[in-house]
């Protein structure tokens, strides 16, 4: 089944109902940050849901966490960026990712003794959430980081529009990177039924369109001057650099970020239209705990720089 134009696309699927505030606040963030002449980086995370009903009970969804895109951000902040986090509702969130699941209950202690119930941090879990809280806490005060959230591809799509179209006014230091797993497939909204599908009614046969392209027009029409970042994604090596370079051939953009879903955490291939560069973890800095992004986010920041022929942010 062939995809329709992404004009089509935005025509036929209605905004999400609360896309004008999350448009005010794109707006206001993009515009402030302008002003003081910084560089803000655009960065998606999270995997996006295809409804299989309009009243969703059941929908198509695909594995990303989000760990790439939060950790990532964080990075982007220490480059002294302003960053735009537009990720899938409840999945991984700079900082806090941290502390996900019961790590942050089991750092706490709780004392009920006498009148007053207090809740300390253990002390050896001190030296674990003191830099987290403090990198926090200096992003928020700076005004820098900006969350918005999606669920559905239809949603997704809606806000990286937005979000281009504000971040156009700043040209060249508008850095987009796009680390969230997008669905290619989806169910045009005429053929989604309204109500719950019903087992009575037997085994449903559900077809799947394309998503159309968005890199396109993202690239050439919302974003044209800046710096843009895609993910290619394969579970088998044998396409992954040919997919990525004709990625590049195709929309002309600045970046291919190669990964398998197998070995994502720890390699990485940067595909650039002059290079390719391996980004490899060892088997002690994956047991240490170091981020991969922090190396794939410094090496992106350095071509960008370079791109845009000053100094470094920081
Ligand atoms: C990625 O390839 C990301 O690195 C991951 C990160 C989604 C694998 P996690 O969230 O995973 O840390 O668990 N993102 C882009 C994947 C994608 O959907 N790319 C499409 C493609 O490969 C469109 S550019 O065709």
């Amino acid at each position: 089944m062939s995809s329709g134009s992404w004009e089509e696309f935005f025509a036929v699927h209605l905004p999400p109902t609360d896309f004008e505030d999350n448009r005010s606040l794109l707006k206001e963030f993009c515009e402030r940050h302008d002003k003081y002449g910084n560089r803000i980086a655009l960065v998606t995370s999270g995997g996006t849901t295809v409804p299989l009903e309009h009243n969703t009970v059941r929908f198509v969804d695909n594995f990303s966490a989000g760990t790439r895109g939060s950790a990532s951000a964080e990075y982007f902040l220490e480059h002294g960026y302003a960053v735009i986090f537009m990720h899938r509702q409840k999945s991984l969130e700079p900082y806090t990712r941290h502390f996900s699941g019961q790590k942050l209950l089991d750092m706490l202690e709780l004392d009920e003794r006498g009148p007053n119930t207090t809740i300390t941090v253990k002390p050896d879990s001190v030296d674990v959430l003191a830099p987290v809280l403090a990198r926090y806490k200096a992003a928020h005060s700076a005004g820098a980081l900006l969350h918005v959230s999606f669920t559905t591809v239809s949603e997704y799509f809606w806000l990286l529009r937005a979000a281009c179209e504000c971040l156009a006014r700043l040209g060249p230091r508008a850095l987009l990177y796009l680390a969230a797993a997008v669905s290619d497939f989806y169910i045009p909204k005429d053929r989604v039924p309204t109500h719950k599908m019903q087992s009575a009614s037997g085994a449903p046969i559900i077809q799947l369109h394309l998503v159309p392209k968005m890199l396109a027009p993202l690239v050439s029409l919302w974003v044209p001057n800046a710096y843009v970042v895609s993910f290619k994604l394969e579970t088998d090596e044998n396409l992954l650099i040919p997919k990525a370079r004709a990625a590049l051939d195709k929309y002309k953009h600045k970046m291919v970020v190669a990964n398998l879903l197998q070995t994502r955490h720890h390699r990485v291939i940067l595909v650039t239209p002059e290079a390719s560069q391996e980004v490899l973890l060892t088997r002690e800095e994956v047991h240490a705990g170091v981020d991969i992004e922090a190396t794939i986010v410094g090496e992106i920041v350095r071509l960008h720089t370079e791109h845009l022929g000053g100094p470094s942010v920081r």
